[in-house]
């Protein structure tokens, strides 16, 4: 099984999911920050975009798809419940609110528009938050007692967006992170974004983003450094 991956992205929540399942995968490594995508890999992710998945005759890409896809693959029952199991409808539900509802709520607090919480299908950071915390209630994980597929996405996600402390003030929220952050898998799939090699434009991301991270004067000069350091795809 290859992942086509580039440490520091999305990818993470692969390489998180395949270290939960103890399945032997190889990495192949997408250098992002240049614009050139070998046919090999386009073949597999149209867009361009990483993660993208090839696993025998299927090719895909997405991070929730790919989880949802390994789960139900090689852990089904486990990591996914199965499709007459009263949790699979709430597991797809949160499956799906990091790209869905997380992302597009947090991407627009921090460009600092406030837009139709109706009409947004991720309503805005403050209902996202509650509607998390909510679902979380007093347990471990978001299905209760389990440990599935959906808090690799949640966890992934929410560790990402921690770094900008966005969730120091929703104390559910900060513990369910950390415990996420402290899993086995999640600490191996970190050491292997450590490993990775880095081009000069991946250090320089990498320093911008702990700096905006840490200061909040530094995210306007970091996102127009960012912008300069991004070339789009294809
Ligand atoms: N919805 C996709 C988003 C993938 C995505 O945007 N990946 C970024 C890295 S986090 C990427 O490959 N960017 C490079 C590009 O757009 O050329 C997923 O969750 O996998």
């Amino acid at each position: 099984m290859k992942l086509y991956w580039c440490p520091g992205t999305r990818a993470n929540r692969v390489v998180w999911m395949l270290e939960e399942l103890d399945v032997e995968y190889e990495t192949v490594y997408v250098d992002i920050f240049k614009p050139h995508r070998s046919a090999e890999f386009l073949a597999v992710s149209p867009m361009g975009k990483v993660p993208a998945l090839h696993d025998g005759d299927v090719r895909m890409c997405d991070s929730a798809a790919i989880c949802m896809y390994l789960a139900d693959r090689y852990a089904p029952g486990l990591l996914a419940p199965a499709v007459d199991d009263p949790d699979r409808g709430p597991f797809l539900q949160w499956m799906i609110f990091a790209p869905g509802v997380i992302e597009p709520a947090v991407t627009e607090k921090f460009a600092g528009r406030a837009g139709d919480t109706r009409t947004n299908g991720w309503g805005d950071f403050g209902r996202m938050v509650r509607a998390w915390e909510k679902g979380l209630g007093d347990n471990p994980w978001i299905l209760g007692d389990r440990f599935t597929a959906a808090d690799v996405m949640l966890g992934a996600t929410g560790v990402l967006f921690q770094r900008f402390k966005l969730f120091r003030d929703y104390p559910t929220l900060s513990d369910y992170i950390s415990r996420c952050g402290r899993r086995d898998a999640f600490l191996r799939a970190l050491a292997v974004d450590k490993a990775a090699p880095k081009s000069l434009r991946a250090r320089v991301q990498a320093l911008a983003m702990g700096a905006a991270a840490s200061m909040v004067w530094a995210r306007k000069p970091t996102y127009w450094l960012l912008d300069r350091l991004r070339r789009p795809g294809p």
